[in-house]
């Protein structure tokens, strides 16, 4: 029997079906830590309290190293919530096959087409949407994108790699399915829609037209808010499932006790009853989204960009610093907050409070290399909006600025400027782009400028905005001279 079969025994574990008995109807693309910690656990407990052919076939985009792992340990694996207040461990057991999509493309291709599949969900990361970010449309010079528009016999790309099984899907009977984004992205639903149609469109020959009508009437795009902060697995991790539960899990996930899920309920062909077990059916999910992704996610960036500038390993250690904790209140405050219109009942106070305390949850050592990642796809989700109502007030929002400022400096640092090894541990998809504009650009001025202009990071409409780009180059100026606290000093009374 393996192992953490056996922790269905321990105390805080729960293993509440057979996986023996469990039916797949759920493609999930993307199968990190986030998804692991999240829509599976909402998915294992939805089917303890209503069964039902939810197993979820996961496929890990690249790596091997989960999908190996998970196999090696029959398809489960522990989920660490941590706190201050100590440890529970959860076995989240609703995964019936898990696979390598660059891989095994053709199994992929056909549990997506398969009309037992009735939901596709994604948590690829904003970068996996191989979406322009100048435009937001469809990336069609991506070469991945290129390549999948021939219709290879591999796609590459997510959106690719459902076209293809959508293509199949309706050539088999053309069963309705849902596909659920369940990524940081603005209306990323309608986003994911989009995407997909633009995808269809570009394809060549006739087959395009006939999938575009069908997509029509038989997919359907829910919007969905999704909130836990779920930091990467590391020796802790491991060895906090060890002492735990007596178990050597390869592939354990940590992750905060906190979860939020607020979905639009428009499912094509059925769902889990995810909405017994915590989640919330709402038809105002853009107000939610629009909260998450500007108070926290938003805020969550400036503090990783600060934190890291500051040499502060984690987001408790950066927030811990009195004036970075000022920066965090500020932006969410007097520059997220009055771009909101927040959902019914939610009460700002105790949100902005539950923020803070979770991002001081110290014990689960969320670093702010990891916030601060991909920030070249992140932040313009995070940002742009804001940045715009604000300008469009005759408000210039100092702090949305910082953060910017406080990105280019931990990413394209200027000749000369060294940003500490917590801002060199960020990766970013844009990187070489950026430093090579670095290199050309010693002046922090015209580096801002020239990272607003080249459409790497930020829509063309943000680049048009000079006020903004300059007070964002004087910052990044401050940081370069002075350092991060001067420049919050600056924002602060400006
Ligand atoms: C974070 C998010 O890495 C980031 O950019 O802001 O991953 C955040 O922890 C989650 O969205 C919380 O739900």
């Amino acid at each position: 029997m393996n192992p953490l079969l056996n922790a269905a025994t321990a105390p805080h574990a729960f293993l509440t079906h057979h996986l023996d008995a469990l039916t797949p109807g759920i493609v999930h693309l993307g199968l990190g830590n986030f998804h692991r910690a999240h829509q599976a656990t909402y998915t294992a407990a939805a089917l303890a309290v209503e069964p039902g052919p939810w197993g979820i076939i996961g496929a890990a985009s690249r790596s091997r190293r989960v999908v190996d792992a998970m196999r090696a340990q029959d398809l489960l694996y522990t989920v660490t919530e941590i706190s201050p207040s100590g440890t529970a461990f959860h076995i989240p057991a609703v995964h019936t096959e898990v696979l390598v999509a660059s891989e095994e493309t053709e199994r992929l291709i056909g549990a997506l087409a398969d009309p037992r599949t009735r939901i596709i969900s994604l948590t690829v990361t904003e970068s996996g949407y191989t979406f322009d970010p100048e435009t937001g449309s469809l990336d069609v010079a991506h070469p991945d994108v290129q390549s999948d528009l021939r219709l290879s016999y591999a796609p590459r790309t997510p959106l690719g790699q459902m076209v293809n099984g959508l293509r199949q899907r309706l050539r088999s009977g053309g069963a309705p399915v849902t596909i659920l984004s369940c990524d940081n992205l603005g209306s990323n639903g309608a986003r994911t829609r989009e995407l997909i149609h633009e995808f269809v469109a570009a394809l060549p020959g006739a087959e395009g037209q006939e999938l575009q009508a069908w997509l029509g009437d038989h997919v359907s795009f829910p919007n969905s808010m999704v909130d836990r902060i779920v930091p990467a697995t590391t020796a802790e991790t491991r060895a906090a499932v060890r002492s735990g539960l007596g178990l050597e899990d390869a592939v354990p996930v940590p992750a905060e006790p906190f979860g939020m899920w607020i979905i639009e309920d428009d499912f094509a062909a059925g769902r889990p009853a995810w909405g017994r077990v915590g989640a919330t059916f709402s038809d105002q999910v853009s107000r939610y989204e629009n909260m998450k992704l500007r108070l926290l996610n938003g805020t969550h960036s400036l503090i990783a960009y600060l934190g890291a500038l500051s040499e502060k390993l984690t987001i408790p250690e950066s927030v811990a610093q009195p004036h970075i904790e000022g920066a965090a209140r500020s932006i969410l405050r007097h520059e997220y907050l009055p771009t909101l219109e927040l959902p019914e009942g939610v009460d700002i106070v105790d949100y902005e409070e539950q923020l803070f305390s979770r991002w001081r949850n110290t014990a689960l050592g969320h670093r702010t290399s990891q916030v601060g990642t991909d920030g070249s796809v992140k932040l313009p989700q995070r940002v742009t909006e804001p940045v715009l109502q604000h300008l469009g007030q005759g408000v210039m929002p100092h702090h949305l600025a910082l953060t910017v400022a406080a990105y280019v400096a931990c990413v394209a640092p200027p000749a000369g400027f060294e940003p500490g090894p917590q801002a060199r541990a960020i990766q970013d998809p844009a990187t070489d782009r950026l430093q090579a504009l670095a290199a050309r650009h010693p002046q922090p001025a015209s580096l801002m400028r020239a990272v607003f202009e080249s459409g790497q990071v930020f829509p063309a409409v943000l680049a048009d905005q000079a006020d903004f780009v300059n007070r964002a180059g004087d910052l990044l100026d401050v940081i370069i001279a002075h350092g991060p606290h001067a420049a919050v000093r600056e924002a602060a009374t400006s």
